[in-house]
């Protein structure tokens, strides 16, 4: 049986990932840390399935420990500071975590278990202000946010380790992946969570930031089975994971709205845009400058060719289901706990 140490384990693809690991007969161990109130959020159906230990990425002896009490044949480092807009207000624990974070999990491995093969989060924030379209592994990189340059130092880091210690070490280019336990403070999220509210007549409208912005998005389930396909490989490589489509904000907008049965009609521009219910002639959608973020990624479209060929990677989930999926999820969710039951078309 093998083992996988997993660190970000109660995040988004932690959880997905930690699912796929155990279907496959993985010992799965996972980092957490410490809170005030224990809540095992994303992992809560796992919690008896896995080991779990109190690590920090900022902390070496909390994963030299981890490592050692694990004996991982695979690392999968899924751990960060993952909201960009974030990563403007706390730019140095960003780096912290992002950055020199990867540093401390790839010498905990150099020192306890260097044969453990190592997976990297890496991600399409990395091309920011993009060279090309597609983006592809030979792009070359322009990161936008504090976020984006931390975790290029985590890209770099790792293919040096590979270099240098001869380190099975990958990194993934990992594109946007949403999926039900997307985190509510990501567009996706806020945008299905939101539209729910709003037809079940619990919120008016939801204020969003720049609704041009295109995103290639995936389902994270599919981007998880990406991460675990690469440490099966002969030798360790770079990928980009992508679905080959961008969208803008709107179109997610649109999408959800739809699912519900609500048509969005989209009345002036820039910040004065307002989405309208065509049916109600009520604003559904607003502009806000909150939040816009001071440099913005435009534009993403990744082509994932190499990972489809290398790997035999596909991916399961199209753009309309993922939608679909997060939206039918939020009203399961909000329509139980606020004892509210309506009829889609
Ligand atoms: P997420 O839901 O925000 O999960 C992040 C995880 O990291 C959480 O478990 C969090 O723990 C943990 N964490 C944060 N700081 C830590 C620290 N100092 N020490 C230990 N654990 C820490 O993110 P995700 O969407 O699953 O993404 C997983 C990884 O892929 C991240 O590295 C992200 O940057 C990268 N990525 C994501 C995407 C995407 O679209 N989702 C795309 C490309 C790359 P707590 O629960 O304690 O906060
Ligand atoms: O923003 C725009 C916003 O916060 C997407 C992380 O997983 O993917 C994610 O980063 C776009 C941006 O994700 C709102 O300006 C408009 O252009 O959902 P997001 P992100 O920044 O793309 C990458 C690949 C990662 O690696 C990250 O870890 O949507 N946008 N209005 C908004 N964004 C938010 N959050 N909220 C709004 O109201």
């Amino acid at each position: 049986m093998k083992n996988a140490l997993v660190t970000g384990i109660t995040g988004q693809d932690g959880s997905y990932l930690a699912e796929l690991l155990l279907s496959k007969g993985y010992n799965v161990y996972g980092i957490w840390r410490r809170k005030a109130n224990v809540d095992y959020g994303n992992i809560s159906h796992l919690k008896d399935e896995i080991n779990l230990i109190y690590a920090d990425m900022t902390d070496l002896s909390s994963l030299i420990s981890a490592v050692k009490i694990s004996q991982p044949d695979e690392v999968y480092n899924l751990a960060a500071q993952s909201f960009v807009a974030s990563s403007w207000d706390t730019p140095l624990n960003t780096a912290e975590t992002d950055a020199l974070g990867v540093t401390n999990i790839l010498e905990a491995i150099r020192l306890v278990k260097p044969d453990a093969r190592f997976y990297q989060a890496s991600t399409s924030e990395m091309f920011g202000l993009v060279q090309e379209i597609p983006q592809t592994e030979k792009t070359p990189f322009y990161p936008r946010s504090p976020y984006g340059v931390a975790k290029l130092y985590g890209h770099w880091i790792t293919k040096n380790y590979r270099e240098s210690y001869n380190i099975f070490a990958c990194s993934g280019i990992l594109f946007n992946h949403e999926s039900e336990r997307r985190g509510l403070e990501f567009v996706t999220r806020k945008i299905t969570n939101s539209a729910v509210k709003i037809k079940l007549g619990l919120q008016d409208c939801v204020e969003l930031g720049n609704l041009d912005s295109k995103r290639d998005w995936g389902h994270s389930e599919d981007y998880v089975r990406a991460m675990w396909l690469m440490l099966q490989q002969d030798t360790p490589d770079d990928f980009v994971i992508a679905t080959n489509e961008t969208r803008t904000v709107r179109e997610f907008a649109e999408t959800a709205f739809r699912c519900l049965d609500i048509e969005i009609d989209w009345q002036g521009s820039g910040v004065d845009e307002i989405g309208v219910d065509r049916a109600t002639g009520k604003t559904v959608v607003k502009v806000n400058k909150k939040f816009f973020r001071p440099a913005e990624v435009d534009i993403l479209l990744g082509n994932p060719e190499k990972a489809e060929k290398i790997l035999g990677w596909k991916r399961n989930v199209n753009f309309s289901q993922l939608v679909e999926r997060m939206v039918k999820n939020d009203l399961n969710l909000l329509s139980s706990r606020n004892n509210k039951i309506i009829k889609l078309k």
